[in-house]
């Protein structure tokens, strides 16, 4: 049987290479200290619903046993959270446009810039600092109605398990602009990605602030869409200086050329793939 195997093994060179392996698979499999577990948007209508992601429902045992496990520092679970007037729903746009187009989206804000930095939402402005109008333009992805606030398709599915000790954080909650990452919307995404010599943090949330307040390093990503907002929460977390992996058998895309294309995009940022088995020690 079995121990008889290891008695066999052991004093051999066998045996000290699979002590050695123990060592490192220990060391490998364990959840790192200082990490962050996001699960994004396990939501009925990603799964079940009206923008149904294919095998989404086949990532629910594994997301259980990944957010059950207690060494993590930190467990969000983020829910897209749409108003009914949601400017990602075909069915608002004026052109009589379907789901899957794009469009255009233009926006003017002020932005308050002091110095060379621009100051996040949360910081009081200083004496030098004045106030700037900045107009991008970008495109957004239309939908089918998906997500909206107070209906089932908004919210999380029944199989998955929320523990108690988890963080809600919701996106997509206003009208005018859409939010694919955990950390900002979809302004403030392209704001800090096409000024890179600004350093910008609009932030939808106090998500990045909770981090660091908990001196996390490691943020582990999971869940719908791997093309969308795991692709979005990754680069985001990557721009706040998270080391940031992707849980890739924890994922799915809405469309298998988009998801290579996400891959590809988050390992070029600096992004890790891991398999679950890793982080649970299964493998
Ligand atoms: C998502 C499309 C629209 C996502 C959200 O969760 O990936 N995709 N809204
Ligand atoms: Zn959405």
């Amino acid at each position: 049987g079995g121990e008889e195997g290891i008695a066999c093994a052991a004093g051999t060179e066998e045996a000290a290479l699979i002590q050695r392996h123990s060592v490192v698979n220990e060391k490998d499999m364990t959840v790192p200290p200082k990490s962050a577990l996001l699960v994004i948007d396990m939501q009925n209508d990603f799964i079940n619903g009206t923008l149904p992601v294919a095998g989404g429902e086949s990532i629910i045992p594994t997301i259980n046993k990944l957010s059950g496990l207690k060494e993590w520092e930190y467990v969000g679970f983020t829910t897209d959270y749409h108003p009914a007037n949601h400017i990602s729903f075909a069915s608002n746009s004026p052109f009589n446009l379907s789901p899957f187009e794009s469009i255009d989206m233009a926006y003017t804000s002020l932005e308050e810039v002091c110095g060379e930095e621009y100051l996040s939402i949360y910081e009081e402005s200083a004496a030098n600092c004045s106030a700037h109008e900045v107009h991008v333009q970008f495109s957004q992805e239309l939908w089918p109605d998906h997500c909206i606030q107070g209906t089932w398709g908004q919210h999380i599915h029944d199989d998955v398990i929320v523990p108690s000790s988890a963080f809600i954080i919701r996106k997509g909650l206003t009208t005018v602009v859409d939010s694919y990452g955990a950390f900002t919307n979809n302004y403030g995404m392209y704001l800090s990605s096409n000024k890179p010599s600004v350093l910008k943090r609009i932030e939808e949330n106090s998500l990045r602030s909770t981090l660091k307040k908990l001196g996390i390093q490691h943020v582990y990503v999971a869940g719908l869409a791997l093309d969308y907002c795991v692709k979005y929460t990754t680069l985001q977390a990557l721009r706040r200086d998270f080391e940031t992996s992707v849980i890739i058998d924890a994922t799915k895309p809405v469309s298998e050329k988009t998801g290579a294309e996400a891959v590809h995009a988050v390992t070029a940022a600096g992004a890790a793939l891991v398999q679950s088995c890793k982080i649970l020690g299964t493998c």
